[in-house]
């Protein structure tokens, strides 16, 4: 697939404007993790370094300035990064009318390897998840879910220099991407932090590997969301998202914590249509932010299951395509969703994200309590 930005998608900033670019994001984004959980081994493809880019060495110098490297630490790796084509073309949007399919990515993701690997991941780290669990109130599940989706536990982290990356997608994010302009501002801003960290770690920039987005370790945290919300859980005095399962343990757990999770408030509901009163329309205009009381949902044309129709928070029409029906794809799958699934998507702004953690999650819990 031509991977979505939404790996990526994790400042504070970006939260804030979440709410208004809802439905235009939703249309947008999809198997963005699926690319960086199964990046291996990329060659290295560059197209010149940046030591020649006026605009990113102005950068450089207003960075060394502003933080006041005397070092110059900014303008000296800043000339060392080298432009990727491949993390370009990775960032390109799919092609408009392209069709998703839940089925086939649900496949991805909730298959037998994954879930053995979850299930040795919990034994193995049982008593740090009971901690972050109670600590933070984010069920073990959901952790073990989102590990799981973005690195298969660790295994694919992503192979892409982290400075080119970041460096890329600053100066050469693709133009015909409908937010352009905000995305490259975004990696803009997240490539300061990369290098504010890397010299808070006293590593070179150029060691870091990560995702074609630029994301890094277990949890594909982007280099803000390192400073703001990783957690040293292994007690080893620094936060290594990298080497350290406790640490992206806790960090996921308090990431998800700060947008909003809501102990013990179930994802999402099951439901059915009533066809002849159905307003889709309707029922689709806020996406997927809870809006709708169960009464309205109802009055919209939706029948809730038992649990749904006595839920006191707002809930969302969540609509999965799952391929083109003219090309022989199935129905769409609807769930109603919670402010839990919603925050599940300020983790990576996909519904298929979301409910692919979901389940991915409530199978390994599954074979965890079997
Ligand atoms: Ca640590």
């Amino acid at each position: 697939m031509r991977v979505a930005p939404f790996v990526a998608f994790r400042s504070t900033i970006h939260r804030l404007l979440i709410a208004c670019l809802t439905s235009l994001a939703v249309a947008w984004p999809l198997l963005s993790n699926a690319q960086s959980a199964s990046s291996k081994v990329r060659p290295a493809e560059s197209a010149g370094r940046f030591a020649q880019h006026d605009q990113a060495m102005a950068f450089a110098r207003e960075l060394d300035a502003r933080a006041g490297w005397e070092d110059q630490w900014a303008q000296r790796w800043i000339q060392a990064a080298e432009r990727n084509n491949q993390v370009i073309r990775l960032m390109r949007p799919a092609p408009t009318g392209t069709p998703r399919n839940w089925m086939v990515y649900r496949d991805r993701f909730v298959e037998p390897r994954r879930l053995q690997a979850g299930l040795s991941f919990w034994q193995t780290h049982d008593a740090v998840l009971r901690r972050a669990e109670s600590e933070f109130g984010v069920p073990a599940w959901l952790i073990v879910g989102i590990i799981g989706v973005e690195t298969l536990y660790g295994q694919h982290t992503g192979s892409f220099r982290v400075l080119d990356a970041l460096t890329t997608l600053a100066f050469h994010f693709p133009p015909e991407h409908p937010r352009a302009e905000q995305r490259a501002a975004f990696f803009l801003s997240e490539l300061e932090a990369f290098l504010r960290k890397s010299r808070d770690a006293a590593t070179p920039p150029t060691q870091w590997r990560g995702s074609f987005a630029g994301a890094i370790g277990l949890p594909q945290f982007m280099p803000s969301n390192w400073g703001l919300y990783g957690v040293d859980y292994d007690g080893d005095g620094r936060v290594d998202l990298l080497n350290s399962p406790a640490d992206a343990i806790g960090s996921v757990a308090r990431y998800m914590q700060a947008f909003g999770w809501q102990t013990g408030m179930p994802t999402h509901f099951t439901l059915r249509f009533e066809p002849d009163r159905l307003q889709l329309d309707a029922l689709r205009a806020p996406s997927i932010l809870p809006t709708f009381t169960p009464a309205v949902m109802e009055s919209l044309g939706v029948v809730l299951d038992e649990a749904g129709r006595q839920h006191p928070g707002p809930l969302a029409l969540v609509e999965l395509e799952n391929g083109d029906p003219s090309q022989g794809g199935r129905p769409r799958t609807y769930v109603a969703g919670t402010t839990n699934f919603y925050a599940i998507t300020r983790y990576n702004q996909s519904s298929y994200y979301a409910l692919a953690v979901i389940e991915l999650g409530r199978a390994v819990e599954s074979l965890w309590r079997r």
